[in-house]
């Protein structure tokens, strides 16, 4: 009795090579990676309505997903503004967002390598040591290099991010050697520009609404007053505001400062090329929040010389106009 039952579990292969001669094996079949995987799921019982063709799917969108973050960054869209399904950064235009964008591809690789090594382990776990694999569990319990290990692992890992996460905060936060200060303050609904070290040239920049919008303007972005800085050259920006708390932020160049009433936030740009970059406010700041963009026109240092004579000349009338024009603005637009 205890031997049939022993042998119970061991078949004998009467079937195969019956006729005692070597028989030649058949070619051997592409195993589908989906199918074999979508068998083992349905084992382990965690497959609920997931058919092989959506298991495909789910992985084509996962590599499409990880392939469009990596390589999204710094493809050939129109500069200083984002294109509809836009998955990665803007291309950068500024020192500190190339930086920015190296720094996410480094996390973005080890948040990779621990999901893949997470999901393995799970996995395993789940094929090997459920109860009908492993019915009778091991009572092993406390293993101290195990613990040491999986303690000091994440904090390695935790250093090696923290390093240049730190470095790339004071690089972005210390004022360089600038050539010119521009001032930028908030108001409940637009920005004001004021270029202390070009004859106080101070001006309101506020949105255009939809019904004047011109060709190639983008809608929502697009202001009567650009903030015209020079490019290749390093600029000390000042943030403040009149009223609540605006934010001041620009994607492609990696800004994004609070305008706080009462106090002055300082950062720095040095926009690379020129061009037209854009931006919003990104700290709710009442009903018209979304109709306070920010467009950068970055011209050559010339450009930006003869600029500054005619502005001293327009921007001496003009002052205080903006929050009456915005008001008219906001209202045409919904
Ligand atoms: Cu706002």
């Amino acid at each position: 009795m205890g031997v049939e039952l022993a042998n119970a579990g061991v078949r004998p292969c009467a079937h195969r090579g019956g006729g005692g001669g070597a028989r030649e094996l058949p070619p051997r079949k592409f195993v589908d990676p989906f199918r074999a995987i979508h068998g083992i799921l349905a084992k382990v019982g965690i497959l609920g309505i997931m058919t092989v063709g959506m298991l495909r799917t789910m992985f084509v969108l996962a590599l499409t997903l990880i392939g469009a973050a990596f390589f999204g960054a710094g493809e050939a869209v129109a500069a200083g503004r984002s294109e509809p399904w836009q998955m990665g950064f803007q291309t950068p235009a500024s020192p500190v967002m190339e930086r920015i964008v190296g720094f996410h591809n480094l996390l973005f690789s080890i948040e990779l390598m621990i999901v893949v090594l997470v999901t393995g382990i799970l996995f395993t776990i789940i094929v090997r040591f459920n109860s009908k694999a492993n019915p009778v569990p091991a009572k092993t319990t406390d293993n101290t290099l195990l613990e040491v290990i999986w303690t000091g692992v994440p904090v390695f890992i935790l250093m090696i991010v923290a390093i240049p996460s730190l470095k790339l905060l004071y690089y972005a936060d210390a004022t360089q050697e600038v050539e010119m200060t521009v001032k930028i303050t908030g108001n409940q609904w637009y920005w004001s520009y004021t270029y202390p070290d070009h004859g106080d040239i101070d001006f309101d920049s506020v949105l255009i609404p939809d019904d004047e919008l011109k060709e190639g303007q983008p809608r929502l972005l697009s202001v009567d007053n650009p903030v015209v800085l020079p490019a290749q050259t390093p600029v000390r920006l000042l943030f403040t505001s009149t009223d609540v708390i605006h934010n001041w932020a620009v994607p492609s160049l990696g800004l994004k400062l609070d305008a706080v009433p009462g106090r002055i936030n300082e950062s720095w740009v040095l926009i690379q090329s020129e061009g037209d970059y854009y931006g919003m406010c990104s700290e709710l700041c009442g009903v018209n929040h979304g109709f306070m963009p920010i467009h950068i026109k970055s011209v050559s240092k010339a450009e930006f010389a003869e600029w500054v004579e005619t502005a001293k000349q327009d921007f001496a009338a003009t002052e205080d106009q903006g929050a009456f024009r915005l008001t008219d603005a906001s209202a045409r637009i919904r």
